[in-house]
């Protein structure tokens, strides 16, 4: 036992004199400055490091409690964490912001300037990494004993420009400047092996014993992010892997005297972690992907079981001390390397390894768009990760051996349930293995489990349907509320309290105040201040006049053919027909955002007609306030919090079945906007919650959809029945809206005619039937001012705590180790 002295843990003050002063030697201690020249970014250094300390300080008695109470764990495994900034969410999270803000006031430094400079944490791609980022944030506020682990991209999701129309990409180099939020630990690194073959061991008795020899090894070392919990002193963490070459992968070549080819070999295995794939909605077959795959899978697990035993468990009790989610399929390939851990590592026997590790793991499922799904050709697999390739057949085996006995001579259902798919050239299906490796499933939104049970996973589902649950999605309220919308948050604090910020259910208290008109009047102040917040930064950004009087009418995400940016489009482009032909038309400012991947010709077509539009449209006198419409540069998390809180109608309008969820949705909607929506993932539940007179649905449902393709759609058929969709088609595949290449959108034309994959044409009249609803009530302003507070009021299921509840009680079976209620901003 060490001295106390030496066990005792610092206690920083919080007040503003103790932060000033942390904040004034870091500047000398840490960043190296005079304080008297030191820059803005200089202190936003000293500031972040100052936080950074009382974060770790707050980390370390977490990890304190959790031990001496022998907590469960769960381990979040996802390739992704779309992040965002980090100064003020710490600030907030800490219970500082305010004295920090006053400090720093003292030191002559304005910290909303010191917030603009820091750079977006992008290790995402879209939904699926924010939803990760917002789950790690709720563990934490809600005391839940959760760690993150992922990858520490060099290169995050790549920098939008226009040049001036089509989508240019530009690295995203965050970590420039260095990062003052992560610890790196250069004592937490792991071996992590690929290539080379594998030797079988037979035993006169007992099990074949196999290892792993030759091939490469590369180092995975552990970078530390503190996330602290709001209104709580726990912080946990989230630790992400760097590539680094070992020392004797070098000295192969050293001893051959090739110097040069050994530091280049150095610089080769480290690019595992150099960069993120910008791929949203669709699996990437290369090499490059499995490894890092692989890369951040055993690392994670070799540490998760070093912890574990370092405890004092042993590895027996496995599933009741850890549990394991697995974010999509990207982790999958976990189930079998925690076997080849627990058997050839520890040697356990094979049933009793796959005892633990199926009962260990859980998965999320994300999409069912076939073009996501993750599926390795064998080859590849065998070359890469021979080992786990054997391992993969043996789950296999033993699995197709229980389905025969069930489905006796059931042949077809045999290759239907296979991990191996025999049709395509042999390839390794991973969510087979992750539903196989797991005791639980889960879609993201009802109507998504659903599509789940009764068609990409109907076997899986008839053979074990206790293993499927829902887990609906949901957000941060500290984010996308509290911090995205002080103005909103301080009329909510008047109104109802506070309590709403830790049980989002309480925003039900607002109810009974929608029809109040000064409650309406200070929604609808509130809700334009935001107008006018954005329509700076639009006009910074893209040098487009907006007026905070028009409705702002707000479609943001990444750019998908199922998502239907063109539906929106052609609305537009019918509106301005419209209006030059001297129509009278409920004036809108329409604004588009979201990042196209850069293979997805058909999405980056998009983006350069929706441009094209715009830039014709905004500089048409004939036009005037009538109609705007922007897109909005490198849509990221930091400019989404400025969006989303401006925007009067959130555009839901997936063809209805492709959406697994959408979280965009439950932003907008939080802060007011009404929702044009179809029937489509989480979509479904929000109508519920808020009623009819909330939202505005239209389209086919995911039922008719089928039906729809299974009749054979005709657009031309129904073009001819539409005169002012006819028209806005002709209008776009004339050339009209561009100056050079017509050909491109006379190609638009035709794939609107001929194709239309996602039903845009079938939908139309439906949709702008809806927006002409959602026209009209706007134009009542007491009317929308008391659906837009209703809306708010009823969206407390869709806070991400819930989401998190749902998860630790169906399927983790953790339960919260709160470490103390803070002292300094007074939570409970
Ligand atoms: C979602 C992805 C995704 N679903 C593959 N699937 C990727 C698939 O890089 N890849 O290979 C990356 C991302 N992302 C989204 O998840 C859904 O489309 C949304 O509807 C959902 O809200 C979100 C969170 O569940």
């Amino acid at each position: 036992m060490a001295a106390p002295e030496v066990t005792h843990l610092p206690n920083l003050p919080n007040d503003v004199e103790g932060l000033r002063q942390s904040i004034r030697d870091a500047v000398v201690r840490v960043v190296g400055e005079d304080p008297r020249q030191a820059t803005e970014r200089d202190w936003m250094e000293a500031l972040a490091f100052a936080i950074r300390e009382r974060m770790v300080e707050r980390r370390l008695l977490t990890r304190r409690q959790f031990a001496d109470e022998d907590v469960k764990r769960v381990y979040y495994l996802s390739m992704e964490y779309l992040i965002g900034r980090m100064l003020e969410a710490n600030l907030r999270n800490m219970g500082i912001l305010e004295p920090a803000r006053q400090a720093m006031a003292d030191l002559g430094v304005n910290l909303d300037t010191i917030l603009d400079l820091e750079d977006d944490a992008a290790l995402g791609n879209g939904g699926l990494g924010r939803l990760a980022a917002c789950i790690l944030e709720s563990l934490a506020t809600q005391g839940y004993p959760g760690y993150g682990y992922g990858i520490r991209y060099e290169f995050g999701m790549f920098r939008q420009e226009f040049e001036p129309y089509h989508q240019v990409e530009h690295p995203d180099n965050w970590l420039r400047y260095g990062n003052p939020w992560e610890f790196p630990r250069s004592d937490r690194k792991y071996p992590i092996h690929f290539y080379g073959h594998v030797v079988e061991h037979h035993h006169p008795r007992g099990e074949t014993r196999y290892t792993w020899e030759n091939g490469e090894e590369v180092l995975a070392m552990a970078y530390d992010y503190p996330t602290a919990g709001y209104g709580r002193r726990n912080v946990n963490n989230l630790r992400l892997w760097a590539a680094k070459a070992t020392r004797d992968f070098d000295l192969r070549y050293f001893n051959e005297g090739d110097y040069i080819r050994a530091v280049a070999d150095k610089a080769e295995s480290e690019t595992i972690s150099m960069v993120l794939y910008p791929n949203d909605a669709t699996a990437i077959g290369k090499e490059l992907r499995l490894k890092q795959e692989y890369f951040f899978v055993s690392a994670s697990l070799q540490d998760i079981l070093d912890r574990h035993l370092a405890l004092g468990y042993n590895l027996d009790a496995l599933p009741d001390k850890v549990a394991i989610q697995l974010n999509d399929t990207h982790p999958a390939i976990a189930v079998a390397e925690l076997m080849r851990l627990l058997v050839d590592c520890h040697e356990l026997s094979w049933d009793r390894a796959w005892d633990l590790a199926r009962r260990t793991f859980a998965y999320t499922n994300h999409t069912l768009m076939p073009e996501a799904l993750e599926t390795w050709p064998v080859e590849l697999m065998e070359r890469v990760l021979p080992r786990h390739m054997g391992i993969i057949y043996q789950i296999n085996h033993d699995f197709l051996e229980q389905v025969r006995h069930r489905y006796p001579g059931d042949n077809d259902r045999l290759a239907r349930l296979s991990i191996i798919d025999e049709q395509n050239g042999r390839r390794v299906r991973m969510a087979h293995l992750a539903v196989v490796g797991s005791h639980r499933v889960n879609g993201v939104a009802a109507l998504h489990t659903q599509l789940l049970q009764e068609t990409l996973f109907e076997d899986f589902y008839n053979l074990w349907p206790e293993r499927f649950v829902n887990v609906t999605n949901g957000v941060t309220p500290r984010l996308w509320m509290i911090q995205a919308n002080p103005a909103l948050t301080e009329l909510l604090g008047q109104r109802i309290g506070n309590d709403w910020q830790y049980d989002l259910d309480r925003l039900r208290a607002l109810e009974p105040y929608a029809h109040d008109a000064d409650l309406q009047k200070a929604f609808l102040d509130v809700k334009r201040a935001n107008k006018v917040r954005l329509a700076n930064l639009v006009r910074e950004r893209t040098g487009v006049e907006l007026n905070p009087d028009v409705m702002f009418d707000v479609q943001i995400k990444r750019i998908h053919e199922y998502k239907r940016q063109l539906l929106k489009l052609l609305h537009v482009v019918d509106l301005y027909r419209r209006i030059r032909a001297g129509e009278d038309v409920a004036p809108r400012v329409v604004l588009f955002g979201g990042k196209a991947a850069p293979g997805y010709a058909r999405a980056k077509g998009i983006i350069q007609v929706i441009n094209e539009v715009a830039d014709i449209v905004n500089h048409d006198p004939a036009v005037g306030d009538r109609l705007k419409c922007v897109f909005f540069p490198n849509y990221e998390v930091s400019s989404a919090s400025i969006i989303i809180p401006a925007a009067d109608v959130s555009e839901q309008i997936s063809t209805a079945g492709f959406e697994a969820s959408g979280t965009g949705n439950m932003k907008l909607a939080l802060n007011g906007a009404l929702t044009i929506g179809t029937l489509d993932g989480a979509n479904i539940e929000i109508r519920d919650a808020v009623g009819e007179e909330s939202i505005f649905i239209f389209g086919m449902t995911a039922d008719e959809v089928v039906e729809h393709r299974r009749n054979g759609p005709n657009p031309e058929a129904i073009l001819a029945q539409q005169p002012n969709l006819a028209a806005a088609v002709e209008m776009i595949e004339s050339g009209f809206f561009t100056c050079d290449d017509p050909g491109t959108h006379g190609d638009l034309g035709r794939y609107l005619r001929h194709e239309d994959p996602f039903f845009v044409i079938a939908d139309y009249a439906a949709y702008t039937e809806a927006c002409e609803r959602a026209d009209t009530l706007y134009a009542d302003r007491t009317a929308w001012a008391e659906a837009a507070i209703l809306n708010v009021a009823r969206m407390g299921y869709f806070s991400i705590d819930r989401t998190v509840r749902d998860y630790a009680n169906q399927i983790w079976d953790i339960i919260p180790e709160p470490v103390a209620p803070s002292r300094t901003n007074g939570a409970a």
